[in-house]
């Protein structure tokens, strides 16, 4: 993957800075905006049956996110998948707490059948538990498993034909044929809930820029771990200040710096 053209992908998003339309859980709404605002990308959260259509289709980008599930969200992330497909507009579906519920499970299953997904992200509980295969998840957070993160990553693609992207202390990207890896990143992530969230929708906005799947998840990974890194050194172990030094870093890092220090 050329480290170059990743790095430089995020250029784009702050110059084209495209809409992405998320339907996400109420506990990440506003963070999720901001990040997005930040990397210099335009949010709108649109959840109405009678528009969710409309605002897909002159989006950049479609993020579905069922961290909190309700029929009538579910049925809108339906239509709004629907119109997204019949535009070619990329869809990102970040199956949150799949596993932890038979009703999640199912329902992040149901997206992939019925709409046309281009990236599927998750910590490595969620992909596993969609594909079938049984790996505990507390709540909405991964309990790691002993398997192997790459066979996972690349079954998932080719089971439901999209790019998987499989989080957590090194990120995992498969399109079923070639696997990446990154290490970048920080553990104080896990210590701020909706960091997974904000990277699914911010992978949307690279999404909404660059067409070559791998190569967009591999720059808004690289993205997303250097800024994290330059806000933890800022900021020490502090999840508050973190938080907040997050979003100024995610507006803040270049270019140069994320591929100096993509690993
Ligand atoms: P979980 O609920 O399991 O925390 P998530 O949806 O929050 O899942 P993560 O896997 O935490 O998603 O990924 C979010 C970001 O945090 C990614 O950029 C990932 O690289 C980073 N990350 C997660 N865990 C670590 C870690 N231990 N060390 C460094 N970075 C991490
Ligand atoms: N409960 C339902 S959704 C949600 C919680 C705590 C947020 C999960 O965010 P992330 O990014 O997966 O940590
Ligand atoms: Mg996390
Ligand atoms: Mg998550």
């Amino acid at each position: 993957m050329d480290k170059t053209q990743a790095a430089s992908l995020i250029s784009n998003v702050r110059e084209v800075s495209p809409l992405v339309h998320n339907i996400t859980n109420t506990v990440v709404t506003n963070f999720t905006a901001n990040g997005l605002l930040a990397a210099g990308a335009s949010p709108v959260m649109a959840y109405a049956h009678e528009e969710v259509a409309d605002m897909a289709k002159i989006a950049g980008a479609l993020v579905l996110n069922i961290g909190t599930l309700t029929n009538e969200v579910v049925e809108a992330m339906l239509l709004a998948g629907k119109a997204a497909n019949e535009m070619e507009i990329p869809v990102i579906l970040d199956p949150v707490g799949a596993g932890a519920t038979p009703y999640r499970t199912a329902t992040a299953r149901r997206i992939l059948k019925e709409i046309d997904v281009q990236y599927l992200r998750g910590n490595a509980a969620e992909i596993a538990n969609i594909a079938g295969k049984k790996w505990a998840i507390k709540g909405v957070d991964a309990s790691e498993g002993p398997r192997n993160r790459d066979s996972l990553a690349s079954k998932a693609a080719m089971m439901f034909g999209c790019t998987v992207v499989v989080t957590g202390e090194i990120d995992t990207i498969s399109d079923g044929s070639t696997t990446i890896h990154l290490s970048n990143g920080h553990p104080i992530l896990t210590k701020v809930t909706g960091t997974g969230c904000l990277l699914s929708s911010l992978l949307g906005a690279f999404a909404a820029v660059e067409p070559d799947s791998l190569l967009a998840a591999y720059g808004a990974l690289a993205f997303y771990g250097v800024a994290s890194e330059l806000a933890a050194e800022q900021t020490g172990n502090r999840p508050g200040s973190f938080q907040i030094e997050l979003l100024n870093q995610l507006s803040l890092v270049t270019p140069t710096q994320i591929e100096e220090n993509i690993r």
